[in-house]
Protein backbone atom coordinates (compact mmCIF):
# COMPACT_ATOMS: atom_id res chain seq x y z
CA UNK A 1 0.00 0.00 0.00
CA UNK A 2 1.44 3.31 -0.71
CA UNK A 3 2.09 5.52 2.25
CA UNK A 4 1.75 9.75 1.76
CA UNK A 5 1.57 12.30 4.57
CA UNK A 6 -1.47 14.20 5.43
CA UNK A 7 -0.77 18.00 4.26
CA UNK A 8 -4.45 19.77 4.68
CA UNK A 9 -7.15 18.89 6.63
CA UNK A 10 -10.68 19.95 5.36
CA UNK A 11 -13.57 18.66 7.55
CA UNK A 12 -13.78 15.08 6.49
CA UNK A 13 -11.10 15.37 4.05
CA UNK A 14 -7.49 15.37 4.23
CA UNK A 15 -5.19 16.34 1.17
CA UNK A 16 -2.21 13.63 1.10
CA UNK A 17 1.18 14.06 -0.60
CA UNK A 18 3.37 11.26 -1.81
CA UNK A 19 5.85 10.18 -3.78
CA UNK A 20 3.70 10.48 -6.90
CA UNK A 21 1.56 13.51 -6.24
CA UNK A 22 -0.95 14.54 -4.25
CA UNK A 23 -4.50 13.07 -3.15
CA UNK A 24 -7.86 13.98 -2.01
CA UNK A 25 -8.78 11.27 0.49
CA UNK A 26 -11.27 10.42 3.26
CA UNK A 27 -10.70 7.58 5.98
CA UNK A 28 -11.57 3.81 5.49
CA UNK A 29 -14.41 2.35 7.23
CA UNK A 30 -11.27 0.42 9.79
CA UNK A 31 -10.11 3.75 10.75
CA UNK A 32 -13.61 5.28 10.79
CA UNK A 33 -14.49 2.64 13.78
CA UNK A 34 -11.83 3.71 15.89
CA UNK A 35 -13.23 7.03 16.07
CA UNK A 36 -16.40 8.58 18.13
CA UNK A 37 -18.81 11.18 16.58
CA UNK A 38 -17.11 13.71 18.63
CA UNK A 39 -13.48 13.20 17.64
CA UNK A 40 -13.44 11.36 13.98
CA UNK A 41 -12.19 13.96 12.24
CA UNK A 42 -9.66 14.55 14.96
CA UNK A 43 -8.25 11.21 14.63
CA UNK A 44 -5.95 11.95 11.71
CA UNK A 45 -4.13 15.04 11.56
CA UNK A 46 -1.75 17.27 9.64
CA UNK A 47 1.66 15.31 9.53
CA UNK A 48 1.20 12.02 9.77
CA UNK A 49 2.25 9.38 7.62
CA UNK A 50 -0.61 7.43 6.34
CA UNK A 51 -1.34 4.22 3.80
CA UNK A 52 -3.67 4.81 1.33
CA UNK A 53 -5.68 3.12 -1.63
CA UNK A 54 -5.19 4.92 -4.67
CA UNK A 55 -8.94 4.91 -6.09
CA UNK A 56 -8.92 4.35 -9.98
CA UNK A 57 -12.16 5.94 -12.19
CA UNK A 58 -12.34 9.63 -10.23
CA UNK A 59 -12.74 12.34 -11.92
CA UNK A 60 -10.05 15.78 -11.45
CA UNK A 61 -10.92 17.46 -7.92
CA UNK A 62 -13.31 14.11 -6.59
CA UNK A 63 -11.79 12.24 -3.73
CA UNK A 64 -9.14 9.71 -5.22
CA UNK A 65 -7.99 7.68 -2.07
CA UNK A 66 -8.88 6.22 0.99
CA UNK A 67 -6.82 6.37 4.12
CA UNK A 68 -6.62 2.85 5.63
CA UNK A 69 -3.96 3.07 8.46
CA UNK A 70 -2.14 5.51 9.85
CA UNK A 71 1.75 4.80 11.23
CA UNK A 72 2.65 5.73 14.85
CA UNK A 73 3.75 9.35 14.96
CA UNK A 74 7.02 10.03 16.81
CA UNK A 75 5.77 12.86 18.44
CA UNK A 76 2.30 15.11 18.79
CA UNK A 77 1.22 18.24 19.67
CA UNK A 78 -2.07 18.40 20.98
CA UNK A 79 -4.28 20.23 22.90
CA UNK A 80 -7.54 19.57 24.75
CA UNK A 81 -11.16 20.73 26.60
CA UNK A 82 -13.29 18.18 28.55
CA UNK A 83 -14.79 16.68 25.75
CA UNK A 84 -11.82 16.82 23.21
CA UNK A 85 -8.63 16.28 22.24
CA UNK A 86 -7.28 17.58 19.16
CA UNK A 87 -3.65 16.99 17.67
CA UNK A 88 -2.70 20.15 15.89
CA UNK A 89 0.73 18.58 14.56
CA UNK A 90 2.50 15.71 14.41
CA UNK A 91 6.19 14.14 12.93
CA UNK A 92 7.73 17.48 14.52
CA UNK A 93 11.08 18.51 14.06
CA UNK A 94 10.51 22.01 15.91
CA UNK A 95 7.88 23.81 17.18
CA UNK A 96 7.84 27.49 16.74
CA UNK A 97 5.83 30.02 19.19
CA UNK A 98 4.90 33.30 17.52
CA UNK A 99 4.01 35.81 19.67
CA UNK A 100 3.90 39.47 19.25
CA UNK A 101 4.20 43.06 21.34
CA UNK A 102 1.40 44.47 19.72
CA UNK A 103 -2.08 43.84 17.89
CA UNK A 104 -2.56 41.28 19.43
CA UNK A 105 -0.75 42.02 22.73
CA UNK A 106 1.95 39.76 24.48
CA UNK A 107 0.32 37.01 26.27
CA UNK A 108 2.52 34.87 28.42
CA UNK A 109 -0.11 32.34 29.51
CA UNK A 110 -0.15 31.30 25.64
CA UNK A 111 3.23 30.95 25.41
CA UNK A 112 3.70 28.93 28.97
CA UNK A 113 1.13 26.39 28.34
CA UNK A 114 2.42 25.91 24.74
CA UNK A 115 5.90 25.35 26.13
CA UNK A 116 4.59 22.91 28.86
CA UNK A 117 3.16 20.57 26.00
CA UNK A 118 6.25 20.98 23.49
CA UNK A 119 8.58 20.07 26.35
CA UNK A 120 6.04 16.91 27.16
CA UNK A 121 6.89 16.09 23.85
CA UNK A 122 10.59 16.26 24.18
CA UNK A 123 9.92 18.85 20.89
CA UNK A 124 12.87 21.66 20.11
CA UNK A 125 10.79 24.74 20.68
CA UNK A 126 11.65 28.72 20.13
CA UNK A 127 9.91 31.78 20.78
CA UNK A 128 9.41 34.52 17.61
CA UNK A 129 8.20 38.01 18.57
CA UNK A 130 6.90 39.86 15.64
CA UNK A 131 5.54 42.88 14.61
CA UNK A 132 8.82 44.36 16.17
CA UNK A 133 7.92 47.23 13.62
CA UNK A 134 4.96 48.35 16.00
CA UNK A 135 7.45 48.92 19.11
CA UNK A 136 7.36 52.88 18.91
CA UNK A 137 3.94 52.63 19.56
CA UNK A 138 3.62 51.44 23.03
CA UNK A 139 3.86 53.02 25.90
CA UNK A 140 7.46 52.35 27.47
CA UNK A 141 6.01 50.86 30.64
CA UNK A 142 4.15 47.99 29.11
CA UNK A 143 7.04 48.27 26.40
CA UNK A 144 9.68 47.37 29.47
CA UNK A 145 7.52 44.75 31.41
CA UNK A 146 7.52 42.89 27.99
CA UNK A 147 10.99 43.10 27.50
CA UNK A 148 11.71 42.02 31.06
CA UNK A 149 9.03 38.51 30.65
CA UNK A 150 11.02 37.73 27.32
CA UNK A 151 14.45 38.06 29.40
CA UNK A 152 12.89 35.81 31.74
CA UNK A 153 12.14 33.01 28.67
CA UNK A 154 15.72 33.96 27.66
CA UNK A 155 17.18 33.12 30.51
CA UNK A 156 15.01 29.62 30.72
CA UNK A 157 17.36 28.94 27.41
CA UNK A 158 15.05 29.59 24.93
CA UNK A 159 15.70 31.01 21.72
CA UNK A 160 14.66 34.45 20.63
CA UNK A 161 13.73 36.01 17.33
CA UNK A 162 12.75 39.38 17.30
CA UNK A 163 10.78 39.95 13.51
CA UNK A 164 9.15 41.99 11.36
CA UNK A 165 7.32 39.61 9.29
CA UNK A 166 5.40 42.45 7.18
CA UNK A 167 9.50 43.68 6.52
CA UNK A 168 11.25 40.23 6.31
CA UNK A 169 12.36 36.98 8.00
CA UNK A 170 15.54 36.86 9.90
CA UNK A 171 18.54 34.89 8.46
CA UNK A 172 18.86 33.48 11.43
CA UNK A 173 15.32 32.34 11.26
CA UNK A 174 15.50 31.00 7.82
CA UNK A 175 18.54 29.24 8.62
CA UNK A 176 16.68 27.40 11.57
CA UNK A 177 13.66 26.59 9.65
CA UNK A 178 15.35 25.46 6.80
CA UNK A 179 15.17 21.21 6.10
CA UNK A 180 12.70 21.10 8.94
CA UNK A 181 9.16 20.51 9.39
CA UNK A 182 7.92 22.97 11.91
CA UNK A 183 4.79 23.95 13.73
CA UNK A 184 3.66 27.28 13.86
CA UNK A 185 1.37 28.04 16.81
CA UNK A 186 0.40 31.58 17.92
CA UNK A 187 -3.01 33.35 18.18
CA UNK A 188 -4.95 34.71 15.24
CA UNK A 189 -3.38 38.02 13.72
CA UNK A 190 0.13 37.05 14.99
CA UNK A 191 1.65 36.47 11.24
CA UNK A 192 1.79 33.13 10.67
CA UNK A 193 0.75 33.36 7.19
CA UNK A 194 2.47 36.08 6.97
CA UNK A 195 5.78 34.05 7.45
CA UNK A 196 4.86 31.17 5.25
CA UNK A 197 3.85 33.64 2.42
CA UNK A 198 7.56 35.43 2.92
CA UNK A 199 9.08 32.42 2.89
CA UNK A 200 7.05 30.77 -0.11
CA UNK A 201 8.34 34.21 -2.24
CA UNK A 202 4.38 34.19 -2.95
CA UNK A 203 0.61 34.76 -1.58
CA UNK A 204 0.31 31.26 -1.03
CA UNK A 205 -1.77 31.76 2.47
CA UNK A 206 -4.19 34.66 2.49
CA UNK A 207 -3.82 37.06 5.30
CA UNK A 208 -5.80 39.73 7.05
CA UNK A 209 -5.75 43.22 9.36
CA UNK A 210 -6.37 42.36 13.23
CA UNK A 211 -9.47 44.43 13.45
CA UNK A 212 -10.60 41.14 11.20
CA UNK A 213 -9.11 38.47 13.30
CA UNK A 214 -10.06 40.14 16.68
CA UNK A 215 -14.11 39.90 15.90
CA UNK A 216 -13.51 36.15 16.59
CA UNK A 217 -12.92 34.92 13.19
CA UNK A 218 -9.59 33.56 11.79
CA UNK A 219 -7.84 34.13 8.50
CA UNK A 220 -6.46 30.90 8.07
CA UNK A 221 -9.55 28.29 8.80
CA UNK A 222 -7.61 24.80 7.73
CA UNK A 223 -4.05 23.63 8.88
CA UNK A 224 -1.69 22.53 6.11
CA UNK A 225 1.66 21.44 5.85
CA UNK A 226 3.58 23.34 2.68
CA UNK A 227 6.88 23.29 1.86
CA UNK A 228 8.89 27.08 1.49
CA UNK A 229 12.31 27.79 0.62
CA UNK A 230 15.49 25.64 1.56
CA UNK A 231 13.00 22.70 2.03
CA UNK A 232 11.36 24.20 5.06
CA UNK A 233 8.07 22.48 5.70
CA UNK A 234 5.81 24.54 7.65
CA UNK A 235 2.24 23.81 9.49
CA UNK A 236 0.49 26.99 9.32
CA UNK A 237 -3.30 27.07 11.51
CA UNK A 238 -5.42 28.57 12.31
CA UNK A 239 -5.08 30.99 14.99
CA UNK A 240 -5.46 28.89 18.79
CA UNK A 241 -7.24 31.14 21.17
CA UNK A 242 -7.17 28.20 24.00
CA UNK A 243 -4.31 25.74 24.84
CA UNK A 244 -5.72 23.61 27.23
CA UNK A 245 -3.50 20.77 28.53
CA UNK A 246 -5.92 18.36 30.37
CA UNK A 247 -4.06 15.31 28.34
CA UNK A 248 -1.32 16.57 30.60
CA UNK A 249 -0.30 15.07 33.79
CA UNK A 250 0.88 16.58 37.13
CA UNK A 251 4.46 15.76 36.23
CA UNK A 252 4.18 16.66 32.88
CA UNK A 253 3.09 19.95 34.12
CA UNK A 254 6.10 19.94 36.44
CA UNK A 255 8.75 19.14 33.66
CA UNK A 256 6.78 22.48 31.64
CA UNK A 257 8.23 24.65 34.43
CA UNK A 258 12.26 24.37 33.29
CA UNK A 259 12.92 26.43 36.30
CA UNK A 260 11.59 24.41 39.16
CA UNK A 261 13.68 21.33 37.98
CA UNK A 262 16.94 21.56 40.02
CA UNK A 263 14.79 22.80 43.27
CA UNK A 264 14.55 20.05 45.71
CA UNK A 265 11.29 20.44 48.23
CA UNK A 266 10.92 18.84 51.57
CA UNK A 267 8.32 16.26 49.69
CA UNK A 268 9.05 14.49 46.72
CA UNK A 269 5.47 15.08 45.70
CA UNK A 270 5.72 18.67 46.74
CA UNK A 271 2.63 20.75 44.45
CA UNK A 272 4.54 24.12 45.11
CA UNK A 273 1.17 24.99 46.42
CA UNK A 274 0.80 25.26 49.87
CA UNK A 275 3.47 22.63 51.62
CA UNK A 276 5.85 23.45 53.96
CA UNK A 277 9.54 23.50 53.51
CA UNK A 278 8.66 24.26 49.47
CA UNK A 279 11.77 25.59 47.56
CA UNK A 280 9.58 26.68 45.00
CA UNK A 281 7.74 29.35 46.30
CA UNK A 282 11.08 30.27 48.46
CA UNK A 283 12.76 30.71 44.95
CA UNK A 284 9.67 33.05 43.89
CA UNK A 285 9.36 35.00 47.07
CA UNK A 286 13.19 35.57 46.88
CA UNK A 287 12.80 36.58 43.21
CA UNK A 288 14.90 33.71 41.70
CA UNK A 289 11.65 33.17 40.00
CA UNK A 290 9.46 35.34 38.06
CA UNK A 291 6.65 35.87 39.20
CA UNK A 292 4.64 35.42 36.08
CA UNK A 293 6.20 31.66 35.70
CA UNK A 294 4.58 30.72 38.84
CA UNK A 295 1.21 32.00 38.00
CA UNK A 296 1.15 30.75 35.18
CA UNK A 297 1.57 27.36 36.64
CA UNK A 298 -0.98 27.73 38.95
CA UNK A 299 -3.64 28.29 36.78
CA UNK A 300 -3.00 25.72 34.34
CA UNK A 301 -2.36 23.36 37.79
CA UNK A 302 -6.06 24.47 38.80
CA UNK A 303 -7.36 24.04 35.22
CA UNK A 304 -6.14 20.25 35.11
CA UNK A 305 -8.51 19.58 38.05
CA UNK A 306 -11.23 19.23 35.21
CA UNK A 307 -9.96 16.36 34.12
CA UNK A 308 -10.22 15.30 30.11
CA UNK A 309 -11.92 12.18 29.28
CA UNK A 310 -10.33 9.90 27.30
CA UNK A 311 -12.75 8.53 24.39
CA UNK A 312 -12.78 5.50 21.68
CA UNK A 313 -10.41 7.03 19.26
CA UNK A 314 -7.49 8.91 20.85
CA UNK A 315 -4.67 7.87 19.70
CA UNK A 316 -3.24 6.00 23.07
CA UNK A 317 -6.00 3.31 21.46
CA UNK A 318 -4.47 3.26 18.12
N1 LIG B 1 2.84 45.85 11.59
C1 LIG B 1 3.03 44.59 11.24
N2 LIG B 1 2.01 43.86 10.81
C2 LIG B 1 2.25 42.57 10.49
C3 LIG B 1 3.52 41.97 10.63
N3 LIG B 1 3.42 40.67 10.28
C4 LIG B 1 2.15 40.47 9.91
N4 LIG B 1 1.42 41.61 10.03
C5 LIG B 1 -0.01 41.82 9.73
O1 LIG B 1 -0.81 41.17 10.70
C6 LIG B 1 -2.04 40.75 10.13
C7 LIG B 1 -2.31 39.29 10.47
O2 LIG B 1 -1.34 38.47 9.87
P1 LIG B 1 -1.62 36.95 9.45
O3 LIG B 1 -0.36 36.42 8.86
O4 LIG B 1 -2.87 36.83 8.68
O5 LIG B 1 -1.86 36.31 10.91
P2 LIG B 1 -2.13 34.78 11.29
O6 LIG B 1 -1.30 34.49 12.48
O7 LIG B 1 -1.91 33.91 10.09
O8 LIG B 1 -3.67 34.82 11.71
P3 LIG B 1 -4.77 33.60 11.68
O9 LIG B 1 -4.69 32.96 10.33
O10 LIG B 1 -6.08 34.26 11.94
O11 LIG B 1 -4.37 32.68 12.78
C8 LIG B 1 -1.91 40.99 8.62
O12 LIG B 1 -2.59 42.18 8.29
C9 LIG B 1 -0.41 41.17 8.40
O13 LIG B 1 -0.10 41.98 7.32
C10 LIG B 1 4.61 42.79 11.09
O14 LIG B 1 5.75 42.38 11.24
N5 LIG B 1 4.28 44.08 11.40
MG1 LIG C 1 -3.14 32.62 9.14
ZN1 LIG D 1 7.45 22.66 46.25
Amino acid sequence: MPTGTITGVFGAYFHLRSQDGFYLAKPGGRLRLKGTKENRGHLLAIGLSVEFEPLVHTGAGEMNAIITDVHPPVNLVRRSSVDRIQTLGANLDSVAIISTFAEPGFNSGFIDRVLVEAEDNSIPFYLIINKYDLLNKIPDSDKSSMEEKISVYESLGLTIFRESFRERVSPELKNLLANKRTLLLGQSGVGKSTLLNLLSGRAVMQTQEIGYASKGRHTTTNPVLLEAENNAWIIDMPGVREFGLLHCSESCLRAGFREFKDLECRFDNCTHTHEPGCSVREAVEEGRIAGFRYESYLSIRESLAEKYKPRRGDYRNL
